[in-house]
């Protein structure tokens, strides 16, 4: 009989082995896969578990929020806050910075999620998902500031996600590769189903909002252009296309298989420098793909470099198969000169 690995079983292995996850590193990763244990189980439920639609609110970033975005954020918090191994939390759906409170003892890590991405997904029954980076709060100084999140992506301690889709699947790096846990319900934990991942260098499949397209700079137009022209162009391969509207999605299927999902600036709001936020989506997000030898740039230098300087900062985005993240990035910075 196969050996069935428990997530808790991997995490303790990993303390064992080389001392990679510190105790309350350890329990901080079992809390965050039991809260998305406990959001699979919501998003399952759907309309028979009254958690569909809005919530009538929006969040900081004027987005519409769904009931199960509030309710996928109060389940990280609840589950996160009195364990002793966090000092703070940020998330996409709160303006500032949640500091553990003064009832409970304050551990060393910060923790940064959008609780549930996709949201646009939610109500159509399409794959959606958490995702979660972890900090450790280097400043001794007494109380958490939002100066103490201001960390570029090559701090992170872990990051992962969880996917809601036809399996529940929590895909997970300490620094140490990237390794995948399927949902056992009937169990009621994550099942070891892959390690040591790695992406494709080169691919045939690219993941961007096409719609877009008339909005992007000159290089991210070339660069697709040359996809789209196939065979007949200067790629001299066909491409495929690929977009599920949640970067969580998006990104398993590239770690599945390889690919390069892109979400660029674009001329709308030229002041943004892209959709996506750096530091709970797009920072775990190029670790994972970085850890499975793939690439990751905001389209000029590398997204784990970047110095954030606001929580809720955005970021273009090209990460992915190696070989078609550097011909973006070259494009634009060829462009540039
Ligand atoms: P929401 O979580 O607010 O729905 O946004 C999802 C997302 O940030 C990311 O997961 C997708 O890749 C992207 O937006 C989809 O954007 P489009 O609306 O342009 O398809």
């Amino acid at each position: 009989m196969t050996r069935r690995v428990s997530l808790t079983r991997y995490l303790v292995e990993q303390q064992r082995a080389d001392g990679r996850i510190p105790p309350q590193l350890r329990l901080l990763l079992e809390v965050v896969a039991r809260a998305c244990k406990r959001i699979s189980f919501a998003v399952n439920k759907g309309e028979l578990g009254e958690v569909m639609g809005s919530a009538g609110s929006e969040n900081v970033q004027g987005e519409v929020q769904k009931k199960l975005d509030i309710i996928a954020n109060e389940t990280l918090i609840e589950a996160n806050e009195w364990g002793g191994h966090l000092a703070a939390m940020a998330s996409e759906e709160m303006e500032g910075i949640y500091v553990v409170p003064n009832r409970y003892p304050q551990g060393e890590y910060l923790l940064m999620f959008d609780p549930l991405d996709g949201s646009s997904n939610i109500d159509i029954n399409m794959s959606i998902g958490t995702i979660f980076s972890v900090l450790k709060k280097h400043d001794a100084h007494p109380g958490v500031h939002d100066s103490d999140f201001f960390q570029p992506g090559n701090q992170q301690v872990a990051a992962g996600y969880c996917i809601y889709g036809p399996q529940t699947t929590l895909v997970l790096t300490v620094g140490d590769g990237v390794a995948m846990f399927t949902l056992d319900r009937e169990q009621g934990s994550f099942i070891l189903i892959e390690e040591n991942i790695k992406i494709p260098e080169d691919t045939k499949e690219f993941a961007i909002n096409m719609s877009n397209m008339r909005h992007w700079d000159e290089p991210m137009k070339r660069y697709i252009d040359e996809c789209l022209a196939g065979e007949d162009g200067p790629r001299g391969k066909n491409f495929n296309m690929r977009w599920v509207a949640a970067m969580v999605a998006d990104v398993h299927r590239i770690l599945c298989r390889g690919g390069v999902f892109m979400y660029p600036w674009d001329k709308r709001e030229p002041h943004k420098a892209g959709k996506l936020r750096l530091m709970y989506e797009a920072n775990p997000m190029s670790w994972l793909i970085e850890q499975a030898g793939g690439a990751s740039t905001n389209c000029r230098e590398r997204i784990m470099d970047i110095q954030p300087t606001e929580l809720h900062q955005r970021v273009a985005v090209v990460l992915g198969s190696k070989n078609e993240v550097e011909r973006v990035t070259r494009y634009h910075l060829e462009a540039d000169k």
